[in-house]
């Protein structure tokens, strides 16, 4: 069908002239999709309105367990994304499309111990959002992010800026550390189970902690399947690939493998555990593996296996960061003023024993008090957040080799305050080839006094920084809730969402199957009540200003199926379905569906309502669902 076509067959359902009215608003918001570019002064964050920014910023919810989408410089918080939680705006946690996405590949465990508690947890921590990777740099294609309370990794669909994947990791517990593979592209997620656990974790092993693992895993990310695990000595923080398609590199403390603080922290030295992607790969087909959960090969990394090897470095390492050259592999001190600089060229001839793991370092600068993370510009510096000391140190990456070499050279360029206890930081494009030098970001974990106070519980902070010229310089204070664990700055020309979904979408393949099954041709032609026993499925199209369906009549005790297909095709017009004191509630995109599975329990009248505001007859847009009592 043409676009001309499809325009005049919805229009000639001429649901109450809506289309005519829907049209009109349409015509308003096709300005937005043309692009201006917008040039901004060197080091101004100022967008004026109506100009568009120059990046999109992916940005960890935190506790939250979404993921946000901001624009930059500006700051502004442009869209959030339903993740790991339940989404009263959007029905992301209710609809049976997120329903599916939230369990269909939970572990069979997981599944029985949800089954009585609504089959699946609502909560999230989400860390580490990184996107996908071609060439060393990003595709736009997916955004993943890890959920560390309940062991999870999910893919975000950057077409439609949507979760399409979520995936619980077996064996490991907590992901913490996540990470895309870099080059030649991004074949696996890498990421890290934080906590120590038995192998299996089925209570034949408890208080016996020399029985404990951390494990590390690598997920094919075209299939969201987890393609194998290796077991390692210590705890597993922090991860990134490297350039050339061959290592990750992730922090571990605790080698003292305690459980308790002071057990923790007791030794000088803890590592980076380096893994051979080819030689895992070699282990897993010669079936150098065990199985325990999931049905996933298990390697053992440990000490001396020929799939890692570990290199020592001051208690308690915590970012790793590869330098946009692909060259060098940050370390980050944390609780050691240091950051270890391990040259990338040097790894062959460690896995060779060529070489002694701490030869592989060829810079180690002290910089301050909590070096936590450290990102990157095109001019061969570093900027490395320093928790303790609150502050932001920018220092020359060659300048701390050549003084590792004993030359009598100072590697700090600048440093400057932050507004207080930095994480994570990222420059624009800082973890790609591509680092364009133009802006970082400091994740700061208090804000104290600087917004007014809003009670005890005070939002954390981040702050936006112009590194164009040689000296850092905040242009922006910005609060956030939750924590802002961590985020990605990717410019906007690398990222293109759709305007509209298109019934053709894999989202809407299931509804899609029922809906002919149940006789019509297409999910959006799709309006009717379909009774199979005591489950009724109630499909209705929804045009600005009306659903197709003014009412329908269900039985008390029936399971009640509403499959609502949204068939403006205009930008920006998206209709929702709530039921009234039924907590139903859900977005119905522009040429997209949704639906949603309730027992009409309650007799009565029952008005449903467009939760969107869609048109100047938006508060008209309703209907009723009449339940017979029993
Ligand atoms: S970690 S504050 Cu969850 Cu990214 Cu370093
Ligand atoms: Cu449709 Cu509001």
């Amino acid at each position: 069908m043409t676009e001309e076509t499809k325009k005049t067959e919805f229009s000639r359902r001429s649901v109450l002239g809506g289309s005519a009215l829907a049209a009109g608003i349409g015509m308003m918001a096709v300005g937005s999709t043309l692009m201006p570019q917008t040039v901004h002064a060197k080091g101004k964050n100022e967008v004026a309105p109506g100009d568009l920014d120059d990046y999109y910023g992916f940005w960890s919810g935190g506790q939250s367990g979404e993921v946000r989408i901001l624009g930059l410089p500006s700051m502004r918080e442009l869209m959030r994304i339903p993740v790991f939680n339940r989404c009263s705006a959007t029905g992301w946690g209710q609809t049976n499309e997120s329903i599916k996405i939230l369990t269909e590949h939970m572990l069979p465990k997981e599944k029985k111990y949800w089954a009585d508690k609504g089959g699946f947890p609502l909560n999230g921590d989400t860390h580490h959002p990184h996107m996908s990777f071609t060439d060393g740099s990003y595709d736009g294609r997916y955004v993943f992010i890890n959920d560390k309370a309940n062991t999870r990794v999910a893919r975000i669909r950057c077409d439609i800026m949507k979760v399409d994947k979520i995936i619980s990791i077996p064996n490991a517990a907590s992901i913490h550390g996540l990470r895309p593979q870099k080059f030649p592209r991004t074949d696996y997620i890498f990421a890290n189970g934080e906590h120590r656990v038995p192998l299996p974790n089925d209570g034949s092993v408890l208080d016996d902690p020399s029985k404990y693992h951390a494990v590390f895993s690598a997920i094919d990310a075209d299939e969201m399947k987890v393609a194998w695990q290796v077991i390692v000595d210590g705890n597993l923080d922090n991860v990134d690939a490297d350039y050339q398609g061959k290592y990750a590199i992730a922090s571990c403390y605790n080698s003292e493998e305690g459980v308790t603080l002071a057990e923790m922290t007791s030794s000088e030295q803890d590592w980076a555990v380096i893994f051979d992607i080819k030689a895992i790969e070699a282990g897993v087909k010669a079936g150098d593996f065990k199985i325990y959960d999931g049905d996933v090969p298990v390697l053992d990394g440990r000490k001396g296996s020929r799939y890692t090897r570990y290199i020592p470095i001051s208690n308690s390492p915590h970012g790793v960061n590869a330098t946009p050259d692909g060259k060098y592999m940050m370390i980050n001190g944390k609780l050691s003023p240091t950051v270890s600089v391990i040259e990338m060229s040097r790894i062959p001839d460690l896995f060779k024993d060529k070489i002694k793991p701490r030869d592989a370092i060829v810079a180690e600068p002290e910089l301050g008090l909590g070096p936590l993370h450290t990102a990157f510009d095109n001019r061969g510096n570093a900027y490395t957040t320093l928790f303790l000391d609150s502050q932001i140190c920018k220092w020359s990456i060659d300048k701390a080799i050549q003084k590792y070499q004993g030359k009598d050279v100072e590697p700090i360029l600048d440093k400057i305050d932050v507004q207080y206890q930095p994480g994570h930081n990222h420059t624009s494009m800082g973890e790609t080839k591509d680092a364009d030098g133009e802006w970082l970001i400091s994740l700061n974990k208090f804000s104290k006094d600087r917004y007014i106070n809003v009670g005890p519980l005070k939002p954390e902070s981040e702050q936006l920084i112009d590194i164009s010229g040689s000296k850092m310089k905040v242009v922006h204070d910005g609060p956030t809730f939750a924590e802002p664990h961590d985020c990605i700055i990717v410019h906007r020309s690398l990222v293109n969402p759709k305007n509209s979904y298109g019934h053709d979408d894999p989202l809407f393949a299931d509804l899609t199957a029922q809906a002919i099954k149940d006789g019509f041709e297409s999910l959006d032609e799709a309006d009717g009540i379909i009774r199979d026993g005591n489950k009724v499925r109630v499909y209705m199209y929804s045009m600005a200003p009306t659903f197709s369906m003014e009412k329908f009549t269900v039985k008390q005790g029936d399971e009640v199926t509403v499959i609502v297909t949204n068939i403006d095709d205009v930008d920006d017009l998206t209709h929702g379905f709530c039921l009234s004191n039924y907590g139903v509630a859900m977005e119905v995109p522009p040429l997209g569906s949704a639906s949603v599975t309730f027992m009409a329990d309650d007799p009565g009248v029952h008005w449903f309502y467009c939760q969107w505001f869609c048109h100047a007859l938006h508060m008209e847009m309703r209907g009723r669902m009449l339940v017979e009592p029993k």
